[in-house]
């Protein structure tokens, strides 16, 4: 297939953009580089050294013999988003390229303003690109599990069954997201329906939990290859902090009580998940969500996971629980299906002991990298 990955320079985006390659499939990246921007904004950086896409795409190529053509760009300029779809007339459009951080998007209001401009008119951009140039092109954005917040019922897989006053339908499942960037998902799903409704285009959401590791078969060919791994308090995310922090002798930042439950899936996944439901299309018309993680774990549990593997290995490390910096249930029901990706062919890679060992041996290499400053979270939701 002829595969648009937005983002593709990002954390999951070139992972699965190699991936994708792999498997046989012709893939093209656009990316604005906006993220390796940001950490010059934040003095933050990838605690594993990162080539140039450029310099990256090369490399692919000169291992593997296949291509992967960049259009350097943003998804708000629709004039440059129109002519790229124009020569690749993709048949999937795999949409990771968002201001994804939830602290970031609660700095201030200018971050706020930004990540919803950024989210929403980019993922608008590409409804109006798909409809007017590749009708058919299956969109395969990525949203998250956040979207739904923590509901004190089950989370289904974007529908809800529900009866009221005698009559029933299945309507969108009620959203509660816990941040600014997490309402731009939101919108976005909403942005979306509403376009496979009045336009007939195929659509599948992804609502994606929290994503832990860094290294995927394709990512670990050669250094130049190697993934960003976030580590600072605006982009670093739970579990993966929690490894370097052990790595650095940082305590391991609990935020609260630690009860915050999520849902967790490997990198490898995230890349199998893109495939799967790039081979298995919705209908035209269709918007379709899946429930993309693998395992509910809360916080602290994650926690005392690391903390194992780290004194197994002879660090020094300790878990302390930090005021939260942000407004959350500590304790909560958390329950959220997730068969539909099972259904067509997902084999998670789970989390276990020897998961999290890898990821250390990884970062223990480059521990020195680390901005020791950027490592405690500094954005309060209040
Ligand atoms: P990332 O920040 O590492 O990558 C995003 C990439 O998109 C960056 O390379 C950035 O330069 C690019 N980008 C952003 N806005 C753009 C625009 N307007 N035009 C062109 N390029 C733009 O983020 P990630 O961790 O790879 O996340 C990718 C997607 O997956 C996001 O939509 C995120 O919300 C979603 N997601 C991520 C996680 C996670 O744990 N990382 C979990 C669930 C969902
Ligand atoms: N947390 C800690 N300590 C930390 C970091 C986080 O206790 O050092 C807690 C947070 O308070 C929160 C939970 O861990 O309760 C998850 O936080 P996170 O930073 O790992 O993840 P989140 O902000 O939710 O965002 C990340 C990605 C985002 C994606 C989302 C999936 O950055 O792009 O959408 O995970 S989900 O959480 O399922 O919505």
């Amino acid at each position: 297939m002829r595969i648009i990955v937005a983002g593709g320079d990002g954390f999951c985006g070139w992972p699965t953009a190699l991936y994708l390659s792999k498997q046989g499939h012709d893939v093209a990246i656009i990316d604005s580089m906006v993220r390796r921007k940001i950490d010059e904004e934040l003095r933050s950086n990838s605690i594993t050294p990162i080539a140039s896409l450029a310099e990256r795409t090369a490399k692919w190529k000169e291992l593997t013999g296949k291509e992967i053509r960049i259009y350097m760009g943003d998804l708000q300029h629709f004039d440059f988003l129109k002519l790229v779809m124009e020569q690749e007339m993709p048949e999937a459009f795999v949409h990771f390229a968002e201001q994804r951080s939830a602290p970031y998007s609660m700095i201030d209001r200018e971050h706020a303003v930004y990540t919803q401009v950024n989210n929403v008119v980019g993922t608008l951009n590409v409804l109006y690109a798909i409809k007017e140039i590749v009708p058919d092109c299956h969109l395969i954005k990525l949203g998250t599990m956040g979207e739904y917040g923590t509901p004190n019922i089950p989370i289904e897989e974007g529908y809800l069954e529900v009866e009221h006053k005698g009559r029933k339908d299945r309507l969108p499942f009620p959203k509660q997201p816990g941040s600014y960037y997490h309402l731009s998902k939101v919108h976005d799903s909403h942005n979306i329906m509403f376009a496979c409704r009045m336009w007939g285009i195929r659509a599948t959401d992804l609502n994606q939990g929290v994503v832990y590791g860094l290294s995927t078969d394709e990512t670990d060919m050669d250094p130049v290859l190697a993934n960003r791994l976030d580590y600072d308090g605006v982009f670093g995310t739970a579990l993966n902090r929690f490894i370097i922090q052990s790595a650095i002798g940082h305590d391991l930042t609990v935020y609260g009580k630690g009860g915050q439950t999520r849902g967790f899936l490997h990198i490898q996944d995230t890349v199998r998940c893109i495939e799967i439901a790039a081979e298995n299309p919705a209908d035209p018309g269709e918007f379709r969500v899946f429930n993309q993680f693998t395992e509910l774990f809360s916080v602290l549990d994650l926690a005392k996971m690391v903390l194992k593997v780290a004194q197994e290995e002879g660090l020094d490390t300790k878990i302390s629980n930090l005021e939260n910096p942000r407004i959350e249930k500590e304790e909560h029901f958390f329950e959220a299906v997730n068969t539909n990706l099972l259904d067509l062919g997902l084999q998670p890679q789970l989390l276990t002991d020897d998961v999290i060992r890898n990821i250390l041996k990884t970062v223990l290499l480059h521990k020195d990298r680390v901005i020791k400053e950027n490592v405690l979270p500094n954005v309060k939701w209040k």
